[in-house]
C-alpha cells in the first residue's frame, strides 16, 4: 500500500510494528497535525464503523486505539507550538466524564491547547463532577472542558451542569463540551437553556481552541 493508506490501515488493523518508520516518512511530506487529521482519524472512523456494525470485536478496537495513541504520542513533539506563550493564555481543566473511558479525543484537545499557549490540567477519564470542580478551584481555571463519547455521557454532562447550577459556580466557569455523541443543537439549545453560565459545543479540537 502507498504510505498514507498504509498508515490508515495500521490504525484499523492495530498494527504497531514499523509504525515509527512510516511516521518518519510521512513527516517528510506532511505536518504532524495533517497526519493526525487526514490519515489517522480516518482509520479511527473506520474502526468505529466496523465496531458499530458488528464486524469488529472490542479487543481489536482497543488495539487500534493503542496504535492511535502511540502514533499521536510519536507525532506530538513535531507539532507546531506558539513560541514564548507557554500556558499564559489561560487555564482549562479537562476531563472525560464519569462512566466514560474514551480519551483519545480529549488528549488531542489537550495537545492542541497546550501547544497554543494554554495551560491544561488533564484529569483523565471517568471523572465525577466533584473532582472536576475541585481541580478547577485548585488551579483557578478559566474554563472547564468535558469530553464524552457515549450517549449516556450526554446525560452525565447535563447532570454535571445542573450540579454546577446548584453549587452556584456557573457564573464562574464557562464550559466547553465535546465528543462524538453530542450535537451542536443539544448543547447550544437544550443545555445552554438549562445552564446558568455559558456552555458551548466544540466539534473538534480546533473548535475547542477557537472557543
Ligand atoms: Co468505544 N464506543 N466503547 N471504545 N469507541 C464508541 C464511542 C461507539 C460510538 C462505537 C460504536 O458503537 N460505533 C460506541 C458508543 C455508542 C453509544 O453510546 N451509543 C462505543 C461503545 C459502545 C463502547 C463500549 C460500551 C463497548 C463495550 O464495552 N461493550 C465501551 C465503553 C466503556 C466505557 O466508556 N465505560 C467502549 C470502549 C472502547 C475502547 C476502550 C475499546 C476504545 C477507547 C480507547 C480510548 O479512548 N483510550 C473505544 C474506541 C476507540 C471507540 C471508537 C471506535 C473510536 C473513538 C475515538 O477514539 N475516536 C468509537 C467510535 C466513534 O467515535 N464513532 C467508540 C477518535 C477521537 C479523536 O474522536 O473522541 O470523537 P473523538 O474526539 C473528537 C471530537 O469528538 C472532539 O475532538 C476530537 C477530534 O478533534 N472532542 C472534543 C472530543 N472531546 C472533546 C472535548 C472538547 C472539544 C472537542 O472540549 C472539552
Amino acid at each position: 500500500l502507498p504510505l498514507f493508506e498504509r498508515l490508515e490501515r495500521r490504525i484499523v488493523d492495530g498494527e504497531r510494528k514499523g509504525l515509527e518508520t512510516d511516521l518518519d516518512e510521512a513527516l517528510e511530506q506532511r505536518s504532524a497535525l495533517e497526519i493526525v487529521n487526514d490519515t489517522l482519524l480516518n482509520g479511527m472512523r473506520t474502526v468505529g464503523e466496523l465496531f458499530g456494525s458488528g464486524q469488529m470485536q472490542l479487543p481489536f478496537v482497543l488495539q487500534s486505539a493503542e496504535v492511535m495513541k502511540a502514533a499521536v504520542a510519536y507525532l506530538e513533539p513535531h507539532m507546531e507550538r506558539v513560541e514564548g506563550d507557554d500556558g499564559t493564555k489561560g487555564t482549562i481543566v479537562l476531563a472525560t466524564v464519569k462512566g466514560d473511558v474514551h480519551d483519545i479525543g480529549k488528549n488531542l484537545v489537550d495537545i492542541i491547547l497546550s501547544n497554543n499557549g494554554y495551560s491544561v490540567v488533564n484529569l483523565g477519564i471517568k471523572q465525577p463532577i466533584g473532582a472536576i470542580l475541585d481541580a478547577a478551584e485548585e488551579h483557578d481555571a478559566d474554563v472547564i472542558g468535558m469530553s464524552g463519547l457515549l450517549v449516556k455521557s450526554t446525560v452525565v454532562m447535563k447532570e454535571n451542569l445542573e450540579e454546577m447550577n446548584q453549587r452556584g459556580v456557573s457564573a464562574r466557569w464557562p464550559v466547553i463540551l465535546g465528543g462524538a455523541a453530542l450535537t451542536r443543537a443539544f448543547v447550544e439549545d437544550d443545555l445552554a437553556e438549562l445552564y446558568a453560565g455559558e456552555v458551548r459545543y466544540a466539534r473538534d479540537a480546533f473548535e475547542g481552541l477557537r472557543l
